[in-house]
């Protein structure tokens, strides 16, 4: 469980607080760094909130413009804030433990740091830490943060307390994975804090031809028994497609295991694996050089051919799949 009276100490003990997350900052990353202002602001101490990413995604954005609009909070820039940092400064990172993740790298710098996330750790894991909590069996850092806040009695206004369910949503692709009774609670405070679906929805709309290359990735899917495979060799693709096809895939009937295989560039191949539990599919990825986690691992191969990883893995998957 997280230590909120030691954060709470090290916040009191500083002279103002910098909040950050990782590059290409999702919802759960931002509703984590939100909760955290809250709870900074709440203590009676400065805080400010530090994102680079020159470009977010469409629902980032929609977050952003709210909170500016109804809070006035405006995110800055680390350039912005750098002549500000003293001794006394507080680094909060939330949502990554992976020094060449963070939104800028010289905030690596500031001596006194606080790191909470989710991720396994692995390499490049940032170091020199005050407090860290990285717990990977929980369902995302909003999550961890909410403790923080019912611990600390913090009170957040109802359109943070919405973005910060779309976190949680997002990372567990809605209440699916990684979600225990804890998930829930801190889902029902939210919606105690006054959280609205219907902003939720709202906020978490797609872009249609995302959609439209995910259903076509999904149209290919083999069958093995309890394996969906899907292995793509025309287009492209973000390895996060990858994986938001892969839990598609754990929906249909029988299937224990999906593994999605495609080019991430012209000549290196991504295979995104899911589990329900009963295959492990980290042991299957370390085949592959690959990591992660009993449910969910992944793994990038260089100059390899999409139809010659499948046919690797069909050979490693002999006996497991029934
Ligand atoms: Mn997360």
């Amino acid at each position: 469980m997280i230590d909120a009276k030691k954060i709470e100490e090290l916040i009191r003990s500083s002279d103002k607080v910098l909040i950050t997350s990782h590059k290409n900052i999702d919802l759960d990353a931002l509703g984590s760094v939100l909760g955290l202002y809250f709870v900074v602001n709440n203590l009676g101490k400065e805080a400010h909130i530090v994102i680079d990413d020159e470009k977010c995604t469409k629902e980032v954005q929609r977050a952003l413009d709210t909170i500016y609009k109804l809070d006035g909070i405006k995110v800055e820039k680390y350039n912005e804030l750098k002549s500000e940092i003293n001794k006394n400064t507080l680094l909060i990172i939330t949502d990554t433990n992976k020094s060449n993740r963070i939104q800028n790298e010289q905030l690596l710098k500031i001596a006194n740091k606080i790191l909470l996330d989710h991720h396994m750790k692995n390499d490049d894991v940032i170091e020199d830490l005050m407090y860290e909590y990285v717990d990977e069996k929980e369902s995302s850092s909003t999550e961890i943060v909410m403790d923080v806040i019912n611990e600390l009695n913090v009170y957040i206004p109802s359109h943070i307390a919405t973005i910060m369910l779309a976190g949680i949503y997002v990372d567990t692709n809605g209440f699916l994975l990684k979600t225990n009774g804890n998930t829930h609670s801190c889902a029902s405070m939210l919606h105690n804090f006054g959280a609205d679906i219907i902003e939720e929805q709202y906020l978490l709309k797609q872009n249609y031809d995302e959609y439209k290359r995910r259903q076509e990735l999904i149209l290919k899917t083999e069958f093995y028994n309890n394996a969906a495979i899907i292995a793509e060799d025309d287009k492209v693709y973000e390895s996060q497609e990858l994986a938001k096809a892969g839990d598609v895939l754990l929906t249909f009937n029988n299937i224990e295991v999906s593994f999605v295989i495609a080019k991430l560039e012209e000549s290196t191949v991504g295979i995104s694996a899911r589990s329900l539990g009963n295959i492990n599919v980290e042991k299957i990825m370390a085949k592959f050089d690959g990591g992660g986690h009993k449910t969910f691992a992944a793994t990038q191969i260089k100059d390899a051919k999409v139809k010659e990883v499948k046919e690797q893995l069909l050979k490693y998957l002999k006996g497991a799949i029934k």
